[in-house]
Parts: structure tokens; sequence; C-alpha cells
């Protein structure tokens, strides 16, 4: 036995002894300086121990687990590289010396790795190793402990890491709840209010997408307007108006196929983006639509109340302001000629 596995195995026993006496954790001094400190560490930690010397290895890997953490242990940097292939731990407690892979190449490797927790990376150091410590830190370590070391300061060292690892989670955690709350607001803004059909906002974006797909996919786009919808007001009232917009939005969305929109394009007029669909397919779509309203059997001054829609296809020559003017001029023409009707804008 040289030297150093000489110290390294008289250490690993005494170890071994301290963990028999209890961990430091049952200590009322330890647990009361971390509540003073206001921050309890998350625990246990998922501890991955990477040391080529095997009674140290045993040694730690009894002392963490008398800690109540979660220990796994590699005899090696090879071997743990290969295990950080396919499992994240909270912390890796590493030496710095090995063969083929060394305590710098692994904290390189896991900073590199873009894993979505943190990781606590402490080297285990010898004293001849301390001038190579700014090394060990640019790698991206987190903390390191001198070897040998009493029990006492490992759990002390995994309270810090503990403490740590709780911030970055709660950061995360907040994260996320932010990128929620973004994209919510990001869809609300995007969505009519009354009718739950996407708003102009929304419509003309969507215009903006489709404006790059190549002519073979088809698109067509309806106009609806409800027909002498001012009568309809003057007889029942706004409030029974605006249940009759959402009963129409609601009637249109449930005909729509997957890759069709509904947007409110304002007022009472709606604005249908039919994709993959040519206008005799987009016809009859819409009449479908317009068929459902009428079906719905809502009374109106004049009988029933229906709609009116006008439908184009899109056409590469022409831009989408032109793609609209084309859809109403059709929609005017459904008007004019009774009303309760699609009418088509042929090329
Ligand atoms: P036409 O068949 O020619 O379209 O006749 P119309 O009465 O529907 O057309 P007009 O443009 O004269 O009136 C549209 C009406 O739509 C007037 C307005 O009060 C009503 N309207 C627009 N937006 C809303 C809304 O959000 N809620 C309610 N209840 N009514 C609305
Ligand atoms: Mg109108
Ligand atoms: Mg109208």
């Amino acid at each position: 036995m040289n030297g150093e596995s000489a110290a390294a195995s008289t250490w690993a026993t005494s170890i071994h002894a301290q963990s028999s006496v209890g961990p430091a954790s049952r200590s009322p001094f330890l647990r009361n300086a971390l509540l003073r400190s206001g921050h309890l560490p998350e625990m246990p930690l998922s501890v991955l121990i990477v040391v080529d010397d095997d009674d140290t290895l045993e040694a730690l890997g009894f002392a963490f687990q008398e800690l109540k953490h979660r220990v796994t242990l590699a005899s090696g940097g090879r071997k743990a590289q290969r295990l950080l292939m396919t499992t994240s731990f909270d912390v890796i407690l590493s030496d710095w010396r090995m063969p083929e892979v060394s305590g710098v190449d692994l904290c390189r490797l896991v900073r590199a790795a873009d894993r979505e927790r943190y990781t606590y990376f402490i080297f285990l150091t010898c004293l001849s190793d301390q001038e190579h410590l700014i090394e060990g830190m640019r790698a991206g370590a987190d903390d390191f402990l001198a070897k040998p070391c009493s029990l006492q300061e490992i759990e002390v060292r995994l309270a810090a890491a503990g403490r740590v690892l709780g911030l970055h989670k709660r950061l995360e955690e907040q994260n996320t709840s932010l990128r929620n709350d973004c994209e919510r607001h990001f869809n609300n803004a995007r969505i009519d209010a009354l009718t739950q059909a996407g708003n102009r906002l929304g419509l003309d974006e969507h215009l903006e997408t489709i404006s790059d797909i190549g002519r073979n996919y088809g698109y067509s786009i309806a106009m609806i307007d409800v027909d002498h919808f001012k009568a309809y007001n003057d007889a029942y009232g706004h409030p029974e108006g605006d249940r009759v917009l959402r009963r129409i939005a609601d009637i249109a969305r449930e005909q729509l196929r997957r890759n069709d929109a509904l947007y409110r394009y304002g007022g009472e007029e709606f604005a249908i983006l039919l994709g993959g669909q040519r206008l005799d397919q987009a016809s009859i779509s819409m009449n479908r639509v317009r068929e459902a309203v009428e079906k719905l059997q809502i009374p109106h001054p004049d009988g029933v109340l229906t709609i009116s829609a006008g439908v184009a296809e899109r056409s590469d020559l022409v831009s989408n302001d032109d793609w609209i003017v084309s859809a109403d001029r059709a929609l005017y023409r459904a008007k004019s000629l009774g009303r309760n009707r699609v009418e088509l804008a042929h090329p």
C-alpha cells in the first residue's frame, strides 16, 4: 500500500466510525444553524460519488446514505460519464485525479450538457491539488472538499448544495409559471372575448403565414355576415344579439375541419380560413355552416335568423387584401340576391 492509498484507507475507516456514531444532521447545532439561515435545504439529494479508490468510495457512499441521501457510486470518471448519459443527479462529488476521464473532464461534460435540472458539482481534492482549484472552478465546479474531511463537513457542504439547488428549483418554477402566463396572454390577445373565435390580430397573423404556402395546397377564405342583424337587435335587444353571435361561432366551429380557422372580423361579421380547400370544396363547407345556422331556428322578425357568405380561393397573383376584397364582393352579391346563401368569387 503506498502512502496515498494508506491515508485514504485510514480516512475511510474514520468516516465509517463517524457514521456509526450518528449523522451530524441529528445534531441540534447543525439543524439550528440551518434553520437560522432561513433556508432548509432540499432533501434528500440524489448524489453521484465518483472516486477510483474502492475503500474511499464505499466509505463515502455509506456516509451519504447515513445522511439520508440517495447515493450512486461510480469507481472512475469513465463509469460516471456513462451513467450521466441516462441519469441526472442533484450533486456530483468527484475525485480530481482519475485515469481516462478526470474530474475536470467530468465537470466540463456536465456543464456542457443542456439539462433542465442544475447539478451541483463538488471536487474532492487532496492538498497537492489545491493549486489547480481555479481550473476546477473555471470548469464550472461549485465547491470543493479537501480530503480527509469529516462527516460533519460533508453534511454542511451538502446543506449548501441543497440551498442552491432549492433556489434553482424555485427559479425554474417561476420561469415555467412566467412562460405559461406569457403564452396565455399571447393567446388571449388573439381571441375575441365575446365569441372565443380568433380576432383580427389572429387573422392578420394567420394570413401572413399562408402567404408562403404553395399554390398546389389550395386555400380559401369565406366572409360571413349575419342577415338583418340590426333588426334582430332592435327586436330582442343587444344582450340577446350577443348570445346569437356566440351560437353562430359555436356552430361554425363544429362544422369546420382541422385545417380551418374561425375569426371574428368585426361586428356581426366572421372570416373563415379554409386550409387545403379549393373553391368548390370551400363552397360545400360554407353551405354546411349556413344550413347549420338556419337549422338553429333562431326566431327573427323576418322568420328565422340566417347568414350569408362570400367565398374566394387564394391566388398567388393577388395580395391578401385583394383576396379578402374578392370574398367581400361575393358576400355583397349573396346579400343582393336575397341573403341566406353562399356566393363564390370566380377568378
Ligand atoms: P345585412 O343583412 O345587410 O348585413 O343587415 P344588417 O342589419 O345585419 O347590417 P347592418 O350593418 O345594418 O347592421 C349590423 C348590426 O350588427 C348593427 C349592430 O348593432 C350589430 N352588431 C354588430 N356588432 C354587434 C355585437 O357585438 N353585438 C350585437 N348584439 N350586435 C352587434
Ligand atoms: Mg355587416
Ligand atoms: Mg349583417
